[in-house]
């Protein structure tokens, strides 16, 4: 049971994330506090003016995690973070169905990692325009807070322009919950059914909009007040039609979403980011039914063969690495966030042992487990709270401006990065020991919601087949 605990307290992490809740003792024990920005009257930005919401009309989009060390809730992030848990349920159930967070939904008859996505799904849906269906691109202050506690600032929030990267995400991410919520019907009433329509009014949008870029450049030139929180910028959108197609396939099992699926399949294959989605689509295909509601299968035989190659990329040359670990082989691993490279690598390796079965697969996601632990060249464990030398000083503003001496806990850092782009002072520069414990440092030591997903999934994973480990 080695992982159990860390698996445990990785996903805890998105509770301290949670805006418009206070966190009790309770459940938040020495982090309590009262509950961040309400999100009950936002402004629609200019950038997202429309007939029947003009400027400034205000609208309510309470709820969801805060995305990282900053209190903004951004569409596009929250896209891959959702399909990583929900993927996470969809590939251990009955795992899930004993993992106990302790927190104010634990025993509701629902697993506590799908309570922690639900408080995130029903913020989502709030972004979605009700008279078109097409999707704002955050919920964002026009600036960064201080680094102060949450709520304790009064500026105005925005609702920002609607984009088809944010709409396509939307889509992927409600059309995988109604699969999801489906099987709770009796306790989740209607929920299905509302994802379900949600993700195909965000894929009608999409069609009637298939290329709306979100450039703050140009919101800023064209717009007033100038918005110049985190961008999540994305211009090659083939990867969010793929994904959201495949999630809505898997979904209905309507054959009007299998050309757009097939014309993907040979599409090369990446870990994974925020800004390169595909790879869920092609997790999705391998777990679900490829069969439509006519009984045409899609044949994904290629896609499980060009994952497994590049599995065996990715382990081929592990020994020559001084750490014997899948991460970090290639300086292109080291950019900002890296430590979600090094959790989605080991996700990828989950996933050809589940189609494979080869022991191998799962050896070398464990190893990129203990690089995340510790086994690294910075000898840090990257996740707050977790092994005897860990992040003290996260840029993370309720770690900072808390006066609890440790951080909040079950919080994943960026890790190195050589490109430094906080310009604050590290001790040291090679890409894998670029790294720097102050709070000073948002590209190295920041969290955020789309690297603790891939370590609650990996960690996880890595415990509920531990009975296959060794064997
Ligand atoms: O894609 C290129 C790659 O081709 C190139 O080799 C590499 C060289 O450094 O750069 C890569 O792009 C980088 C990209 O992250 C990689 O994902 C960009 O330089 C880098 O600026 C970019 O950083 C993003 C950062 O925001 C700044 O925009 C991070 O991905 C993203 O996670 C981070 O997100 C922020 C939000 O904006 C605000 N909230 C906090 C959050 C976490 O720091
Ligand atoms: O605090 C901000 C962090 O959450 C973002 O990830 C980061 C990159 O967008 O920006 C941080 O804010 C910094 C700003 O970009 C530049 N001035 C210093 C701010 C940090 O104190």
């Amino acid at each position: 049971d080695i992982y159990r605990e860390v698996g445990r307290v990785v996903l805890k992490g998105f509770y301290f994330q949670r805006s418009d809740q206070s966190l009790t003792v309770k459940y938040a024990g020495e982090w309590a506090r009262p509950a961040g920005h309400p999100d009950t009257s936002v402004l629609v930005h200019p950038s997202a003016a429309g007939a029947a919401r003009p400027a400034g009309t205000k609208i309510s989009s309470a709820g969801g995690w805060y995305d990282a060390g900053d209190y903004n809730k951004y569409i596009v992030n929250s896209g891959i973070t959702m399909g990583t848990l929900l993927s996470a349920y969809e590939d251990f159930p009955e795992y899930y169905r004993s993992l106990e967070t302790g927190i104010p939904e634990s025993g509701n008859g629902i697993p506590d990692l799908l309570d922690e996505t639900l408080y995130n799904l029903r913020w989502m849906l709030t972004m979605q325009d009700p008279a078109d269906g097409g999707v704002y691109h955050k919920c964002t202050n026009a600036s960064f807070d201080g680094m102060v506690m949450p709520g304790v600032t009064r500026d105005p929030r925005y609702v920002v322009q609607k984009g088809t990267a944010a709409t396509l995400d939307f889509a992927a991410v409600t059309a995988q919950a109604a699969r999801v919520f489906g099987k709770f019907g009796k306790l989740l009433p209607g929920l299905s059914d509302s994802c379900r329509k949600a993700a195909l009014k965000a894929w009608e949008w999409s069609l009637k909009n298939p290329a709306v870029i979100y450039s703050q450049d140009f919101i800023n030139k064209n717009f007033s007040p100038a918005i110049t929180t985190g961008e999540y910028g994305d211009r090659h959108l083939d990867d969010e039609w793929f994904w959201a197609a495949a999630e809505l396939y898997a979904t209905t099992g309507s054959t009007r979403f299998a050309s757009r699926v097939g014309q993907h399949l040979q599409d090369v294959k990446r870990i994974p980011s925020w800004s390169d989605v595909a790879m869920l689509g092609f997790y999705t295909l391998l777990r679900n039914e490829t069969k439509s509601k006519q009984g045409k299968r899609i044949d994904t035989r290629p896609v499980s063969a060009s994952m497994l190659q590049m599995a065996d990329g990715l382990i081929s040359s592990q020994g020559v690495n001084a750490f014997g670990t899948v991460m970090g082989q290639s300086v292109k691993d080291f950019i900002w966030g890296s430590n979600s490279v090094a959790a989605n690598q080991g996700i990828l390796l989950v996933n050809a042992f589940l189609v494979s079965h080869d022991q191998k697969y799962l050896d070398a996601a464990i190893s990129n487990v203990d690089y995340l632990l510790g086994r690294n060249a910075t000898g840090y464990s990257f996740i707050t709270g977790i092994g005897t030398k860990s992040p003290m000083f996260p840029h993370h503003r309720p770690s900072v401006a808390d006066g609890v001496d440790p951080p909040i806990p079950g919080l994943l850092v960026a890790g190195p990065n050589p490109g430094r782009q906080d310009k604050c002072e590290y001790p040291h520069t090679e890409p894998e020991t670029a790294y720097v414990d102050v709070a000073c440092s948002y590209a190295s030591n920041e969290i955020a919601i789309n690297w603790n997903a891939p370590v609650v999934y990996l960690v996880n994973a890595v415990q509920a087949l531990s009975g296959k480990i060794g064997k």
